[in-house]
């Protein structure tokens, strides 16, 4: 029957009278969606769309990106510096030049009188890369302390050091292209539709052109495992046990890729000999994969003409971080799966930048990849910037998971945050809390004042963000897009950029060097640092990007000689016999015995405590937390836990629960979920005060990465559901 049909109201989209669209990309995660933001006649931001002709996202943009431009108008932005004496005391609005000489008096009397180390800068990977150029400039070669790093140490440091460690360099070799080649895929710790819908999107179109095995190793049933041909729903950091056996099986069944091996790595022997530890019965032991299995696994994928592996937090926020990044590289070495279509080994980045940061910002090296170890690199800087090369250190300092312990010990009196919320994103908030509590000097950068950390400082800088400023981000894949200014700051808030080069006044050294204000003539810096670089982006520039809707690098002057349009970039890394970034050109194949060292569940604390992110929320909440449209979704804590656990101890759905660790507690709300086994609970990691107060974060012995994702808990019951309401919502933060 018709009926009504005609009578039907047809939806009505608003029309927002847009008049001006504007190019950008989206500043959340590291996918890099290509997108346009609507002004209307009023100059009124309204509206945020994909953009079609882009490579990466083809007009997509994921719940996040479509409500981005409501940012502009959310609670909490800071317009001008405050100042204070102590953090007893209420801040006072301060002019810029005041707030710029005296936080250069302070960093002055600090260098002066603990040494130079003794002030310390930790940044993010939020800013625009030019901004991270401009930041290390000033930090290496004016401010000179060592001790600089990023909150990339959270997040990214494991596969940096695992890159490193197995190819010579830094650097993802694949592309989201390959999803279309592949003809096997493993994903390692990745929650893909939540954390990166747009890749997710890909991943998926091209499996509907053409069906191929998905593997998911994650001790959750995820979006990503729900879709997978085979969920292998591991022990908690035992990823490498895991990897040794499927290399077990792929020696002992001659399934490797003996020519690959001989013509492009080294170590082969040390790491057959180490792997036949691991036969898949021992293994499963370990990590509760059942050992056909782990045999059935091996087989598919060393049998698949081209396999790829991808990984996130999973694998890099472990104690073995590192360690699992080069066991993911070690398989696809020894199957000849790197450099080539569908055959690969991705790190799915983090952060919007998280990948300009590590290129650029001279966190833990120098700019380009370039090593503080290395005295041509500190040459060649030193001539560039026109800074003397003994003024750089020779190793590099303290990663931040480092700097805050070295801040208890009363090594390190000063620190400027710029860009990150440690009270919310370091583990232990209680030990935090007190460490931040202890410095002589603190300076938050950042464009809310709301943010938690703001509460520990002496010195708030307001900052723009996003596209109310202009400059470039490199995604996953290596892809340089850029994002153009479409509104202003509010009130007095100033770029990075601009507080970086006020700052760089306030010492003499920099007269003598340049610190360029515009964010085009600074790309132009970074591109004749490129040049012959393995990040060779001499082919760019800033109108060139947009036009191509991002850029992948490599991008040289040659290939911009060659005409090509849209510009080819470079797709993929080390597609050459020898081509790897190590001297002799071959990859390591590294060993990895396993030690277990995590804390693990045991009678008191029974529970493994399992963290990470929601779809609809953005880290610490400082953007989403404020958005309707966005927080609706999840404006509370809460927990995953197993239906049959929670049955056991009598919580029921919407309950609210205390959970403790040997750190400190949280209240949050249970929500009864098969996702989780029945030994682990997962709790999200967006909200202040919750469940960074139980993590313990030991740290990954090469990375300094923090294991966010292996402690242990306890639940307990609360009585006064009431006054448990009332504390979880305190714990919302804004
Ligand atoms: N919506 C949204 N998207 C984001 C972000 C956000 O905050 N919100 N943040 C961005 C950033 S900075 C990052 S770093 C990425 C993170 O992206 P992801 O790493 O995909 O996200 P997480 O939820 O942190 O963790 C992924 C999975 O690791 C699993 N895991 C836990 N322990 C283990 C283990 O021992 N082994 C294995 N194999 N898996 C394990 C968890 O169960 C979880 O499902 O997301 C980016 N995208
Ligand atoms: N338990 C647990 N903890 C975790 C994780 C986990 O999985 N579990 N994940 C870790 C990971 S991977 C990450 S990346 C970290 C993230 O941790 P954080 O970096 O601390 O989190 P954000 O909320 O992204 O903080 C960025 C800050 O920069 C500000 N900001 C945004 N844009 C700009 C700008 O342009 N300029 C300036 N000056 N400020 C700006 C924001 O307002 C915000 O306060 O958290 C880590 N913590
Ligand atoms: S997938 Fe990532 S980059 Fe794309 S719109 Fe969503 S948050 Fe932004
Ligand atoms: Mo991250």
């Amino acid at each position: 029957m018709l009926f009504g049909r005609n009578k039907k109201n047809p939806i009505k989209i608003a029309d927002k009278k847009i008049v001006k669209w504007t190019y950008a990309t989206c500043g959340y995660c590291s996918v890099g969606c290509s997108m346009e933001i609507g002004t209307n006649s009023d100059g009124k931001v309204v509206g945020s769309r994909g953009v079609g002709d882009a490579h990466v996202n083809q007009g997509k943009l994921c719940v996040k990106g479509i409500f981005e431009h409501e940012l502009f108008e959310s609670s909490g932005r800071g317009d001008k510096p405050l100042i204070r004496d102590s953090i007893h005391q209420g801040y006072r609005e301060i002019s810029w030049d005041s707030a710029a000489e005296t936080m250069a008096d302070k960093i002055r009397q600090i260098q002066q009188t603990y040494g130079r180390d003794s002030f310390a800068v930790v940044s993010t990977g939020q800013l625009l890369t030019e901004e991270f150029y401009t930041l290390g400039k000033l930090t290496r070669g004016v401010i000179g302390t060592n001790n600089y790093d990023g909150n990339t140490t959270l997040c990214m440091a494991s596969a940096v050091s695992g890159y490193k460690r197995s190819f010579g360099s830094d650097g993802p070799p694949g592309c989201y292209d390959d999803f279309e080649h592949t003809d096997c895929l493993m994903a390692w710790g990745s929650n893909l539709p939540e954390q990166h819908p747009i890749i997710y999107w890909r991943l998926q179109e091209a499996r509907e052109k053409r069906d191929f095995p998905i593997i998911v190793i994650d001790p959750r049933v995820t979006m990503l495992a729900q879709k997978a041909d085979i969920h292998l729903a591991i022990t908690p950091g035992t990823d490498v046990v895991l990897q040794n056996a499927l290399m077990y099986v792929i020696l002992n069944e001659n399934l490797e890729d003996r020519d690959y091996i001989a013509a492009n790595t080294v170590g082969f022997e040390q790491l057959e000999a180490e792997v036949q530890k691991y036969d898949p019965a021992s293994a499963s032991a370990i990590c509760g994969i059942n050992e056909d299995m782990i045999r059935h696994v091996a087989r598919v994928y060393a049998k698949a003409d081209s396999a790829m592996s991808i990984w996130t937090m999973g694998i890099n926020q472990s104690t073995h971080g590192s360690d699992g990044v080069v066991g993911i590289n070690n398989l696809n070495l020894i199957t000849g799966n790197i450099g080539k279509p569908g055959g690969t080994s991705l790190s799915i980045t983090g952060q919007c930048n998280a990948m300009g940061t590590r290129e650029w910002s001279s966190c833990s090296g120098l700019p380009g990849y370039r090593a503080l170890e290395n005295p041509e690199h500190r040459e060649e800087i030193g001539k560039f910037w026109n800074v003397d090369p003994e003024f750089f250190p020779k190793k590099r300092g303290l990663a931040q998971t480092d700097i805050f312990p070295a801040i208890e010990a009363g090594h390190i009196k000063g620190l400027w945050l710029v860009a990150t919320n440690p009270m919310t994103s370091m583990p232990n908030t209680e030990r935090t809390r007190k460490i931040l509590e202890k410095l002589d000097f603190l300076v938050v950068q950042d464009s809310y004042v709301d943010v938690e950390t703001t509460q520990y400082a002496h010195l708030y800088l307001p900052a723009a963000t996003w596209a109310e400023k202009e400059g470039v981000f490199t995604n996953t894949e290596r892809r340089v897009n850029i994002v153009r200014k479409v509104t202003d700051a509010p009130g007095e808030s100033k770029a990075d950029l601009d507080i970086f080069n006020l700052l760089a006044k306030q010492f003499e050294k920099s007269n003598e060097m340049n610190f360029p204000e515009k964010p085009a003539d600074v790309f132009n810096e970074m591109r004749e640092l490129s040049k012959g670089r393995l990040v060779d982006i001499s082919g760019m520039d800033h109108d060139l990007i947009e036009k191509s809707r991002g850029i992948q690098w490599p991008y040289t002057e040659q290939q911009v000689a060659a005409k090509e349009t849209p510009p080819p970039g470079g797709k993929r890394l080390y597609t050459e016999d020898g081509s790897f970034s190590y001297a002799d050109g071959m990859a390591k194949l590294i060993p990895l015995p396993f030690i277990d060292n995590n804390e693990v569940p045991d009678e008191d604390f029974p529970f493994w405590l399992n963290t990470g992110r929601l779809v609809e929320h953005f880290h610490t909440r400082t953007k989403t937390g404020k958005l309707g449209n966005t927080n609706k979704y999840s404006p509370i804590p809460f927990m995953e836990i197993n239906p049959d656990a929670a049955y056991e101890m009598g919580i029921s759905q919407g309950e609210y629960v205390r959970c403790v660790s040997r750190r400190g507690d949280a209240v949050v709300m249970a929500m009864l979920t098969q996702r989780v086994p029945r030994n682990m609970v997962f709790i999200p990691f967006h909200f202040f005060d919750c469940v960074n107060r139980l993590t313990l974060g030991l740290l990954d012995p090469h990375s300094r990465q923090p294991a966010y994702k292996q402690s242990a808990m306890k639940i307990e019951i609360l009585q006064d559901q009431k006054a448990a309401a009332q504390l979880s919502k305190e714990m919302r933060s804004f």
